[in-house]
């Protein structure tokens, strides 16, 4: 497994020093945002890393390795429109056998942040079970690789694209916890609300890494979701962003687009929808849960 895995020697320093390290995925930046804003939204996310004491570990596939932490032009690289693969667990191997370039998907950058030893993700939105999944099955493989990673990922929340009932179901059938910060509804990405309440609340940094400690320490494997509102100046109201997203699944349908497309199409085309302002509360809220998982990180090494 070690010949495949690559850590930064920062990342390296800081998991040796007991320095907390965050892992931030990269299909957000190769795949869920526009060039040149997704490469400036990575360096702006990794700062907020940084302005708490943590060290960034941006999690991606190059040249045959899992990469732990990478470069500027490692960044660039995958920033840049061309030819990078969404590398979800499945992908893995083919990727890093024909030394491609991949960005990983929740899924896959959880399984590297876990080779690595890296205990805190932050992310935007998780993948979950998308709506009618009852006939297309389409659930992300983001939950159930849950069931294998010792990772806690920040995210915020689930965006209504998905069925977010079903998926709040399922990770309960997978036995993963589900802590809100600061609010008792799960938040749905773009809005604070959901209309679901979450399984638990959890306002403390300090108490959320002591649970995961606690969850860890007596052999409970797995993830737990830490769900972050998007701060209020950011918010688009649930039942606008339904509009769009009922207008993109239609559209989506007639377009025949399935399987691994079907993400990264629904975003881009809400992106267009809301002539941008979904982008920008996109970089808000991703910003807002590298803060976070930072801060967990913290007090989790303290
Ligand atoms: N949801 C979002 N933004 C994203 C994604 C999901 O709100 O960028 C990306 C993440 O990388 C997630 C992936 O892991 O899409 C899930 O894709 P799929 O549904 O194909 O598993
Ligand atoms: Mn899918």
């Amino acid at each position: 497994m070690f010949d495949y895995l690559q850590i930064h020697p920062e990342v390296e320093d800081g998991l040796m020093k007991g320095i907390p390290v965050v892992a931030l995925e990269s299909t957000i930046i190769s795949h869920g945002m526009p060039w040149p804003r997704n490469y400036e939204t990575a360096m702006e996310v990794e700062a907020c890393v940084r302005e708490q004491g943590a060290i960034p570990a941006t999690i991606a596939i190059i040249n045959g390795k899992c990469c732990a932490g990478i470069n500027k032009e490692q960044l660039q690289l995958l920033a840049r429109p061309g030819k990078v693969h969404k590398v979800s667990v499945r992908d893995m191997p083919l990727v890093l056998s024909q030394k491609s370039v991949g960005a990983t998907t929740v899924a896959a950058t959880m399984r590297i942040a876990h080779m690595a030893g890296i205990r805190l993700f932050a992310t935007g939105g998780t993948g979950g079970v998308h709506r009618q999944a009852q006939q297309s099955m389409d659930v992300s493989a983001d939950l159930p690789e849950m069931k294998h990673c010792d990772v806690a990922v920040v995210s915020a929340g689930v965006k209504s694209i998905l069925d977010i009932g079903l998926t709040l179901e399922y990770l309960e059938t997978l036995g993963i916890p589900v802590l809100t910060c600061g609010q008792d509804d799960f938040p749905a990405f773009y809005s604070r609300k959901s209309g679901y309440r979450s399984p638990f609340r959890m306002d403390e940094p300090a108490a959320v890494a002591h649970l995961l400690k606690t969850k860890w320490d007596c052999g409970l494997q797995g993830a737990v979701l830490v769900a972050n509102p998007i701060p209020e100046e950011h918010e688009i109201p649930f039942e606008e962003m339904e509009q769009y997203i009922s207008k993109a699944l239609e559209i989506a349908t007639l377009k025949k687009i399935s399987g691994k497309e079907i993400t990264p199409f629904l975003l881009a085309f809400i992106a267009e929808e809301t002539r941008g302002r979904s982008l920008e509360a996109n970089i808000a809220l991703v910003k807002n849960n590298a803060r976070l998982a930072a801060k967990i990180a913290m007090a989790f090494h303290a």
